[in-house]
């Protein structure tokens, strides 16, 4: 009889590995999928490059909300990032953080913002950023943005904004 519990128990333990070896490759897998997604769509108009692209879910009564994103210019020329909008946004500013008072605040940015040539510029929480104001509806977690961005040189072009939870500080699922 202990042959029996012991065959058993090797063919138990020999189940519950493929089971566990199935989880993992399962986790692995929605996981990429997630990430993938997190990380938005990656954009390329001229020589820019559009990464990372995200926004943030809005409390009910809200009327603004925050879009990000990181643009690489590649080329030889400045560009400038000089307006943008939003279906759902009666408005979108591009707007900059500054000190006045020892009070951090927010204001337009004007003229845009530049992308020298061959640097990177990175629009995220606690800096430059893009402001969705006069929202028709709440941001939805989960849902995406279409948003339109201008650049003085490589004109316009559309970029999906995946919408993090309410409160996130980065982007969704990213995980490196
Ligand atoms: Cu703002």
């Amino acid at each position: 009889m202990p042959k029996v519990s012991t065959a058993r128990a090797d063919r138990a333990i020999s189940t519950s590995a493929i089971a566990a070896s199935l989880f993992i490759a399962l986790v692995v897998m929605i996981s990429s999928l997630a990430h993938a997604g997190g990380h938005g769509q990656t954009v390329t108009i001229g020589d820019l490059k559009i990464v990372e692209p995200w926004s943030r879910a809005t409390p009910k009564a809200a009327k603004v909300a925050a879009g990000y994103l990181i643009i690489t210019n590649s080329g030889s020329e400045a560009d400038r990032l000089v307006s943008a909008s939003m279906p759902l946004a009666g408005k979108t500013e591009l707007h900059e953080m500054m000190m006045d008072d020892g009070v951090m605040k927010m204001r337009e940015i004007e003229g845009g913002i530049e992308i020298p040539a061959g640097e990177t510029v990175t629009l995220k929480p606690g800096g430059d950023h893009l402001m969705f104001m006069m929202l028709t509806e709440p941001l939805a977690e989960g849902a995406k943005l279409k948003v339109t961005l201008t650049f003085e040189k490589a004109g316009s072009v559309d970029v999906d904004f995946p919408v993090a939870a309410i409160g996130a500080t980065q982007v969704p699922e990213h995980t490196h």
